[in-house]
């Protein structure tokens, strides 16, 4: 058998000189074009980023790897007894394109557990933060830590061929990835268990480890396995890969630009909103008698009003590229509706699930008036006892590193180049628009001539 890096090296060879015939021989084939509203807009829809990881249809969803969510949970292997298939299975799907054998997965695992353990300053960098700070400022700051431990920074001074920069930096990938749910497991006993920690168990996969460490027994593993492979990746221009993508294309190394990924994926309108519907949901909870009551539709309608009236966001519903329920939403609601179908916290998610959209239409704002990912996963941490809701970005983040790094070692093994596109001035906007004229720019001739000289 051979090993995930073998199968990598084989698969970049074999890719190569599919991006080198692009580029030498159909380099100047034009791809989109760019309107004024898309370069003020937030470039919403401009075709202008490459990854083969995975592509978001907005009709259709996400496909890791031209496959489907519902074909990735069946066809990748599962560890025994569980209804979810192995993270690592997963990585190796992200990474090479192929779904991999049981022997194959068994040694993805071998290498994140042999990889786990955390260097000790990391224990003393998560102590030392201040108190009250964001568990994902924590995560932010203990993942750039690591940067001193990179083998891609050492070797790029080193100076070696940039054919091989990939290699270094998967070992750096393997490395990080392995430690993150050690960090976020100490994180978690150190701001919500007394610092109790559970230390982790070799012996287990990435999501049972994580399931182990967070001191929760079954399914939770499951609830790990489901949340970690539905956050991976959703193509590459959300905040949080286009970040990652972005720093990393200055060669920085796999610490640098998971931090930065992870900043991005702490705002409100990303990864953040999955924190944020859990707490917009208990001040709904609240105002209609708390979760034994009996909430009927019309006050739920009332609240969601007020909410939008009040000039606020429904967090979890919308997105700037889907055009329909997102199917990790759907996947999420299905999971729910199987183990926590009587949790008085989900009913509330189900009514939102049905009234939510046409209330969205009404207004006429939001172009998806659909839910998102981050409308259902907080409900389901919050029913296996992971209440501290500003916790969930994490969860998240973790998910998406795993995407996020298989992009960054296919930006290296491609040669992607450092990103920078251009930007205009509101001048120039005005004057391709024909509503300002370019200013007449006098001749240095004449100026000396005025002047005397
Ligand atoms: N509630 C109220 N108004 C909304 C919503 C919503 N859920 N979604 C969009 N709008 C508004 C939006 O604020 C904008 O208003 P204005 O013209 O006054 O600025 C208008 O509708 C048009 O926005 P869109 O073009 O539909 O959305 P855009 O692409 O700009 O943003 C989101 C996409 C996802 C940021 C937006 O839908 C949103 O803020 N949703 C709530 C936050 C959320 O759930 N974020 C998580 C996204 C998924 N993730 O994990 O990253
Ligand atoms: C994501 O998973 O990154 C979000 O759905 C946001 C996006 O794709 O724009």
């Amino acid at each position: 058998m051979r090993t995930l890096k073998e199968k990598l090296y084989q698969k970049i060879e074999e890719f190569r000189p599919r991006t080198e015939r692009l580029l030498n021989e159909y380099g100047d084939i034009v791809i989109d074009k760019v309107t004024i509203s898309q370069a003020i807009g937030g470039m919403r829809g401009v075709k202008s980023l490459v990854t083969d990881i995975s592509y978001l249809d907005p009709n259709e969803g996400i496909r890791y790897r031209g496959y489907t969510l519902e074909e990735v949970f069946k066809l990748l292997p599962k560890p025994k007894d569980a209804e979810m298939p192995y993270v690592e299975g997963l990585f190796y799907l992200l990474l090479t394109g192929d779904i991999p054998t049981e022997e194959e997965v068994a040694d993805v695992v071998d290498e994140f557990s042999k990889r786990r353990i955390l260097p000790r300053y990391l224990y003393e960098i998560i102590d030392a933060q201040p108190c009250c700070s964001h568990p994902m400022t924590i995560f932010s700051t203990a993942i750039l830590t690591m940067h001193r431990e990179s083998f891609f920074t050492k070797k790029y001074y080193a100076v070696f061929n940039k054919k091989d920069y990939w290699d270094p930096m998967y070992e750096d990938v393997l490395n990080l990835l392995a430690k993150l749910p050690e960090i976020a497991t100490y994180i978690y006993a150190k701001l919500y268990r007394d610092g109790k920690r559970i230390q982790s168990n070799p012996n287990l996969d990435f999501g049972g480890n994580f399931a182990f460490m967070m001191g929760k027994p079954k399914p939770y593993d499951d609830v790990a396995r489901l949340h970690f492979i539905l956050h991976s990746d959703h193509e590459s221009g959300n905040v949080s890969a286009h970040t990652g993508h972005l720093v990393a294309s200055s060669l920085s190394d796999i610490y640098l630009s998971i931090s930065a990924m992870v900043n991005g994926l702490a705002g409100p309108l990303h990864g953040l909103a999955a924190q944020g519907v859990l707490q917009w949901l208990h001040e709904l909870i609240e105002r209609l008698g708390g979760e034994e009551a009996e909430p009927s539709e019309d006050e739920v309608r009332q609240y969601v009003w007020e909410t939008l009236n009040a000039g606020f966001l429904i967090p979890g519903f919308g997105h700037a590229v889907l055009r329909k329920t997102d199917p990790r939403y759907s996947l999420q609601r299905n999971f729910s509706l199987k183990h926590l179908k009587d949790d008085p916290v989900f009913r509330y998610v189900d009514i939102l699930y049905r009234i939510v959209p046409p209330i969205l239409q009404e207004q006429g704002k939001a172009k998806n008036p659909w839910p998102n990912v981050d409308a259902q996963s907080g409900v389901i941490q919050w029913h296996y006892g992971v209440r501290e809701y500003d916790f969930y970005t994490v969860l998240f983040s973790i998910g998406r590193a795993l995407g996020i790094s298989a992009n960054i070692i296919w930006d290296r093994a491609l040669g992607y180049p450092l990103e920078r596109p251009k930007s205009l001035t509101t001048d120039m906007l005005e004057e391709i628009a024909g509503i300002k004229k370019k200013p007449l720019k006098e001749p240095d001739h004449k100026k000396k001539e005025k002047s005397g000289e």
